[in-house]
């Protein structure tokens, strides 16, 4: 296989999907080595069935809002690829999602599910349609409209939705409840639900405390501390706030966060007042981190990106998808960065992990940093399945060694030899593909 080649010939078939490629582009770069170092692979032209997903359901959700208007959204589900177990990954409800974009991200989770040690296989979908700014019966209706389109292609062990950006636990109670009624059963196909109905404690939590235990094993290779370190995280949703939480309880300092509409700075550190009022504010009132800031007097900066906006340590980002580009990168290392870690997916762009690889720092991408959301998803599936619930203390005892074990996997696959760097995105890219190759392989031509 020659990765460019490969690559070429997706370019032609899907020249819209710049998201898509650009995710492709930089797991290709990475195994090309360990796929020829398996010439059976080759003859059963593995690649190009790892690359382009199983199947795509496309559909019209329409829906009608508190005016009594009838509006019409577009819905997807891209079932990537299931060898290790059912298809799992998130929804995502944001005005900018199209196929490109959730290509990418169903691409990416087949490789996260494999590093995670759990038997799950990739898949992502979503909406154009923007939770910002609509009633809450506007999102259940929503939410309805969506799953009864939807519903007849998920189950337990078919494939199992969770949430993402624009989709949290009040969305996820929205579609299971219809998932329910529609499927008559009652097996937990979404993940992230509530605890009163077959929700995993600590799944709200877990990318972001995951992201946090992930970074401490990479600083450690180091043995650099995380006490005292400035951390600039973006966004200000899920994966942002609880990494922010973990942050501050290890006793390093947050020092910015973001939404879609500008930044906020917090030279001093956030507090734990200051954080629990943020929670408050996305998750009860869905306001702007800019009322944050004038809550608390704080610097804010609308339209901005945090990396070039204040000196930090550690870079977290926790937004969306190419929010780091190469100036940003630039920025970061001159601010004195050592250690990036991706609580989003796919947040640096191709130039800016070129930056980080070059100059040495730590650099950890999403798929594995930001694999312990799906990982407790996994857990969430397994006590469904037992229909048992485990403590908070369990979850997350088994969440830091799934974390660790990731770590392993990225240093086993990706230490260079020579000078002992560790290149977490071949690792993480080389580990996720050779588990999914294998399963392939034994299967057959699918
Ligand atoms: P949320 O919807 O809870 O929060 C998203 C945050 O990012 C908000 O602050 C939002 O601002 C901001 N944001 C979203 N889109 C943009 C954009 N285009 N430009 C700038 N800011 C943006 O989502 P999550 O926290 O769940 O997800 C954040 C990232 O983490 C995503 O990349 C997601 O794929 C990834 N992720 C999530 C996991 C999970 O378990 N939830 C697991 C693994 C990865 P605003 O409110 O203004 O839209
Ligand atoms: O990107 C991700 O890993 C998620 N949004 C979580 C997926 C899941 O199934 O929990």
């Amino acid at each position: 296989m020659k990765a460019e080649e490969v690559l070429n010939d997706l370019r032609r078939r899907f020249p819209n999907e710049p998201e898509y490629l650009q995710a492709v582009e930089e797991v290709l770069s990475t195994i090309e080595e360990a796929y020829n170092a398996n010439p059976e692979f080759e003859r059963y032209n593995l690649i190009e069935r790892l690359c382009i997903p199983d199947r795509i359901y496309t559909f019209r959700v329409s829906w009608i809002d508190d005016n009594g208007r009838v509006r019409n959204n577009m819905g997807y589900r891209v079932q990537h690829n299931n060898a290790i177990g059912p298809y799992k990954g998130g929804i995502r409800f944001h005005s900018s999602v199209n196929l490109s974009i959730l290509k990418f991200l169903a691409f990416e989770q087949t490789f996260k599910n494999s590093l995670t040690t759990l038997p799950m296989g990739g898949a992502k979908g979503g909406s154009d349609f923007s939770p910002r700014g609509k009633s809450d019966m506007e999102v259940m209706k929503f939410c309805q409209a969506f799953v009864q389109e939807l519903w007849r292609h998920i189950g337990p062990d078919t494939d199992v939705p969770a949430g993402d950006i624009g989709v949290g636990g009040r969305e996820v109670g929205y579609m299971y409840g219809m998932y329910k009624k529609m499927a008559r059963e009652n097996t937990g196909t979404f993940t992230g639900k509530g605890l009163e109905f077959g929700g995993s404690l600590i799944r709200p939590e877990a990318t972001g405390f995951g992201n946090v235990y992930f970074l401490l094993n990479m600083l450690e290779t180091r043995g650099i501390s995380l006490e005292g370190k400035r951390v600039a995280i973006s966004g200000s949703g899920n994966v942002a706030t609880y990494t922010a939480l973990k942050l501050l309880e290890l006793g390093a300092k947050v020092v910015s966060l973001s939404d879609s509409d500008g930044t906020v700075l917090i030279p001093d550190g956030i507090t734990r007042d200051q954080l629990d009022y943020v929670f408050k504010l996305k998750n009860f009132y869905r306001g702007r981190i800019r009322e944050f800031a004038e809550e608390y007097n704080l610097p804010y900066h609308a339209g901005e990106r945090p990396w070039h906006l204040i000196d930090c340590d550690i870079a977290m980002p926790s937004a969306t998808q190419n929010e780091i580009d190469g100036d940003d990168a630039r920025a970061l290392l001159k601010g004195g960065c050592i250690a990036v870690s991706e609580g989003a997916n796919m947040p640096s762009t191709p130039e800016a992990i070129r930056e980080f690889i070059n100059a040495g720092i730590l650099y950890a991408p999403g798929k594995a940093a930001n694999a312990g959301g799906v990982s407790v998803s996994g857990l969430e599936m397994s006590q469904n399945s037992q229909k048992l619930s485990w403590s908070a203390a369990e979850v997350d005892a088994k969440l830091k060694d799934i974390m660790a074990e990731i770590h392993h996997q990225c240093v086993l696959y990706g230490r260079d030899e020579q000078t002992g760097y560790i290149n977490y995105v071949k690792g993480a890219n080389v580990a996720g593909f050779i588990k999914v190759a294998r399963a392939m392989m034994a299967q057959g031509i699918l």
